[in-house]
């Protein structure tokens, strides 16, 4: 079996030709100081409600021979997206999707370039592969930073030099053995704007350590669960996503290559107008967010960010699609729903033509928690 220099140059160039734009090879020995680190912040109930994030995912995503049996190196994958803003028009009130978001899903994208590098890695090189990106049980930043394809920052993202936080990464564990790369020697230093510029604390003050409670990216994708009221001012504008820690980083925050399978955004794309989006049932979402990773948020908790964004930057001439999401299939909807119109009353007036539509729920609605929250809304206009 082929390994060594030769197997490292061949998958350097497979790397190449697949589209990657970064490729470093690390040892698969088990991550020690990642494992502990991941352990600690699930019983610390950092990991928020991430179900599928147990104990034992934890323990079988620090260790690359369970992913693989046999498994000698790690060859870690990126792709940098970092696309400018397209120029957001300045008609009604618009949400905003993270960047990496904003066109084709980088999920599928990754998936087969991976899969096209891991079966030529056995073919060619006769060595075992195989291959994950994201939900794929393999911690990823800890084995890039292994790698040196960067460094664990303090926003917690994976900073590789020349990119900044604007990598994606994927992984292909394999049998073969390539002499790992070494880690770099660099950190953030004295800088903290990360830590400031993020709009609810959810990144420790030393840096390092990220609560999922706080995180706005976590309650718009993966949370399914009502956004927490203190919480949902802090949310501005963003709908899927957040991307407040990655653009407040100065390391490669002057790089806006993005890879060319990342289309670049069109305005609806990247600030998508938010009154139309309460108007989209289970089919419309899905067809309005084919082969997108908005789909990951599924329509009912997408719709639920809407409500929030539109309570925070939404007028008048949005209390007409509010009032209908009131009359939402999903609980979820329906009360964010009752707290936007609130918020809205509050900042604009039209304090009474809102009571009374809050009121009229209140007739019908049976579900406790939006009667609660159908409640405090009134309340704050009382
Ligand atoms: C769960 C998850 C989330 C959760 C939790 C994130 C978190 N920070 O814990 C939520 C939903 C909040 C999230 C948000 C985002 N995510 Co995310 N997420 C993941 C996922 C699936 C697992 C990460 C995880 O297990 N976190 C738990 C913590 C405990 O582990 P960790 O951060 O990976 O590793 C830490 C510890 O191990 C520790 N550590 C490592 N070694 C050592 C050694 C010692 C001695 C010690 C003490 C500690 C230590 O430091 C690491 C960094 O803090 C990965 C993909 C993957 N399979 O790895 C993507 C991933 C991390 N996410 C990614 C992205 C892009 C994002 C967002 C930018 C998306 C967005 N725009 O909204 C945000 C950024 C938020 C942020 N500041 O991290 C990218 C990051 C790329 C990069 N350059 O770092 C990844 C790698 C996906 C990918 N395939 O590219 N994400
Ligand atoms: S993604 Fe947003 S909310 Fe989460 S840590 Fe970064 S800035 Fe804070
Ligand atoms: S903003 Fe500063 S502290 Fe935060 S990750 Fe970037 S360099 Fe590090």
């Amino acid at each position: 079996m082929p390994g060594g220099m030769e197997a490292r140059a061949r998958i350097e160039e497979l790397a190449g030709e697949a589209g990657f734009d970064l490729v470093r090879f690390a040892g698969a020995e088990a991550l020690a100081g990642a494992r502990a680190a991941a352990l600690e912040s699930r019983a610390a109930g950092r990991l928020a409600e991430l179900h599928w994030m147990t104990d034992e995912w934890i323990e079988r995503a620090t260790e690359p021979r369970a992913f693989l049996a046999g498994a000698n190196t790690v060859v870690l994958l990126a792709i940098t997206g970092h696309a400018p803003d397209p120029e957001r028009p300045d008609d009604r009130a618009r949400g905003r999707v993270a960047r990496y978001a904003r066109g084709r899903d980088y999920h599928r994208l990754f998936e087969s370039k991976l899969r096209r590098v891991a079966r030529n890695v056995r073919e060619e090189l006769g060595g075992e592969a195989r291959a994950t990106v994201d939900y794929g049980p393999l911690l990823e930043r800890p084995l890039a930073a292994r790698a040196g394809l960067g460094w664990l920052g303090k926003s917690t993202m994976l900073l590789a030099p020349g990119f900044g936080p604007w990598v994606l990464l994927g992984a292909i564990a394999t049998t073969l053995k390539i002499a790992p790369d070494e880690p770099l020697q660099k950190t953030c230093g004295s800088c903290t704007r990360c830590i400031v510029a993020c709009p609810t604390g959810a990144i420790a003050l030393h840096g390092g350590v990220l609560d999922s409670r706080l995180c706005i990216s976590y309650h718009t994708i993966e949370s399914r669960e009502p956004i927490p009221r203190e919480l949902r001012r802090q949310f501005g504008d963003w709908i899927f996503g957040c991307d407040d820690c990655l653009d407040s980083c100065p390391v490669g925050a002057r790089n806006a290559a993005s890879h060319p399978d990342l289309a670049p955004a069109t305005a609806d794309d990247a600030f998508p107008p938010l009154a139309e989006l309460l108007a989209l049932d289970e089919a419309a979402f899905r067809e309005r967010f084919r082969g997108r990773a908005v789909q990951r948020a599924t329509r009912d908790g997408f719709l639920r960010n809407v409500c929030v964004a539109l309570g925070n930057l939404g007028t008048a001439e949005d209390v007409a699609a509010l009032a209908g999401a009131l009359g939402d299939g999903a609980a979820l909807v329906r009360g964010h729903a009752a707290w936007a119109l609130g918020e809205i009353a509050r900042r604009h007036g039209h304090g009474g033509a809102v009571a009374g539509t809050l009121a009229a729920r209140l007739e019908v609605e049976e579900e406790a928690w939006v009667r609660e929250e159908v409640e405090a809304a009134l309340a704050g206009l009382a």
